[in-house]
C-alpha cells in the first residue's frame, strides 16, 4: 500500500474509534494486550514444563511469531510470514534433523510460543509505541521461563528493535549482534518512522543495546548509512569486500564479556538466486551456504535470534523462500538449543 493508502486507512480507523468514549478504547485495548500476553505467558510455561518432563536441558530454541508488516517502507507481506515458515519447518518433503544432528521433534530442542497477535491489537486502535512495548513484554515473557530462549520470527525488521531490547534487558547487559542482511538498517528514521524497518539498528546502538554490531551482507547502503555506522562504531562487512573477509567472518568468536549473542537474519541478505520471496531484491548478496558457514562455525553463547522480511507475497508458487527461511530457522534453532547430556 503507497503512503496516501496507509493516510486513508489511518483515517477510517481512527473515525471509527472516534464514535466511542476514548475511556472505552483504553479499557478494551488493555484487555486486547492483557489476553495477548497471557495466552504468551502459558504458552511459555507450558512448553518449559514440558522440557522438564522430558528431563530438562540447558537451552532449548522457542519460537515467537511477530507478523508485523506496516513498519516497512515499501511493501508489508512478512506480515504474512510467520504461519508460512513454521509449515516450511513441518514440510514433509524433509527429515526433522539439523545438519549437525539435533532432532527439532525433540521438544527439548525446538519449541513454540505462537504469535503475538499485531493484527487484533492494531484493530483495536493500539499505536506503535505500545505494540513495540507488547512485543519486548512478549520476548521477556519467553525469557522468564527458562530454560526457552526466543528465535523471533518476522515481520518486517523494526522487530529486531523491541526484541533486542527485550533480551538485554532480561538478561542485565549488551549483547554481541550478528546481523546478516542487504541493508544496514541505520537510518535515524525513515520516511519520519522512527520505528522504520530501516531505523532498527539505529535504535538499538542509541539504547546501548549492542557492545558490537557486525552487519554482514551489505550491498545497498547511503551515504547516510555509512555516517551512521560509523557513529556508533558499527563493523560494516560490505559484498564488495566479502572474498577477503570471507575468513575471518566464517571464523567468528564473539558474547564473551557481554550476556551472549544475538543474531539477526533478514533474508535479503541471501542473493536473490537463493531467496526470491523479499520485499527488496538486491543481487549480489550471500550464498545459503555462505550464510550457513558464519552461522555454524561461530563460536559464542546464543541468546536469542530472529528470522525477518520473508515476504510470502514475493515468493515462488512453490514456496522456494518459505523453505529457505524455515531452514534458517532449523540451523539456528541447532546452534541454540543445548542438550544437558
Ligand atoms: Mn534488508
Amino acid at each position: 500500500m503507497g503512503s496516501m493508502g496507509k493516510m486513508v486507512m489511518r483515517f477510517l480507523q481512527k473515525r471509527s474509534l472516534a464514535t466511542l468514549p476514548s475511556q472505552m478504547i483504553e479499557k478494551g485495548q488493555n484487555r486486547v494486550v492483557e489476553a495477548s500476553l497471557t495466552l504468551i505467558r502459558e504458552r511459555a510455561k507450558l512448553k518449559a514444563e514440558l522440557v522438564q518432563a522430558l528431563g530438562g536441558s540447558i537451552a532449548t530454541t522457542c519460537l515467537l511469531g511477530v507478523p508485523l508488516g506496516h513498519n516497512s517502507s515499501f511493501l508489508q507481506g512478512p506480515a504474512f510470514a510467520p504461519p508460512r515458515i513454521r509449515e516450511a519447518i513441518w514440510c514433509g518433503s524433509t527429515n526433522s534433523a539439523t545438519e549437525k544432528g539435533k532432532e527439532l521433534k525433540d521438544s527439548r530442542v525446538l519449541s513454540d510460543a505462537g504469535d503475538v497477535p499485531i493484527q487484533e491489537m492494531r484493530d483495536c486502535g493500539i499505536e506503535d509505541e505500545r505494540l513495540m512495548k507488547t512485543v519486548s513484554d512478549s520476548v521477556k515473557i519467553v525469557m522468564e521461563e527458562p530454560p526457552l530462549r526466543p528465535l523471533v520470527l518476522g515481520g518486517d525488521h523494526s522487530i529486531s528493535y523491541p526484541v533486542v531490547k527485550a533480551v538485554t534487558d532480561h538478561l542485565g547487559g549488551p549483547v554481541d549482534i550478528l546481523h546478516l542482511d542487504a541493508h544496514p538498517d541505520i537510518y535515524d528514521a525513515f520516511e519520519g518512522n522512527k520505528y522504520s524497518h530501516a531505523s532498527s539498528f539505529a535504535r538499538i546502538m542509541e539504547g546501548g543495546h549492542a557492545r558490537r554490531l557486525l552487519q554482514v551482507g551489505i550491498r545497498s547502503i547511503t551515504k547516510e548509512g555509512r555516517e551512521q555506522g560509523k557513529r556508533f562504531g558499527v563493523e560494516q562487512y560490505e559484498m564488495h569486500s566479502f572474498s577477503k573477509d570471507r575468513d575471518f567472518l566464517e571464523n567468528l568468536k564473539l558474547g564473551e564479556g557481554v550476556k551472549g549473542v544475538y543474531i539477526s537474519i533478514d533474508v535479503d541478505c541471501l542473493d536473490p538466486a537463493f531467496a526470491p520471496g523479499v520485499s527488496h531484491l538486491e543481487p549480489g548478496g550471500l550464498s545459503f551456504r555462505g550464510v550457513m558457514n558464519l552461522v555454524q562455525n561461530l563460536q559464542g553463547d546464543i541468546v536469542a535470534a530472529d528470522v525477518v522480511e520473508f515476504n510470502p507475497q514475493r515468493d515462488t508458487v512453490d514456496g522456494m523462500t518459505a523453505m529457505v527461511a524455515a531452514k534458517l530457522v532449523r540451523e539456528l534453532t541447532s546452534k541454540m538449543s543445548k542438550l544437558a547430556h
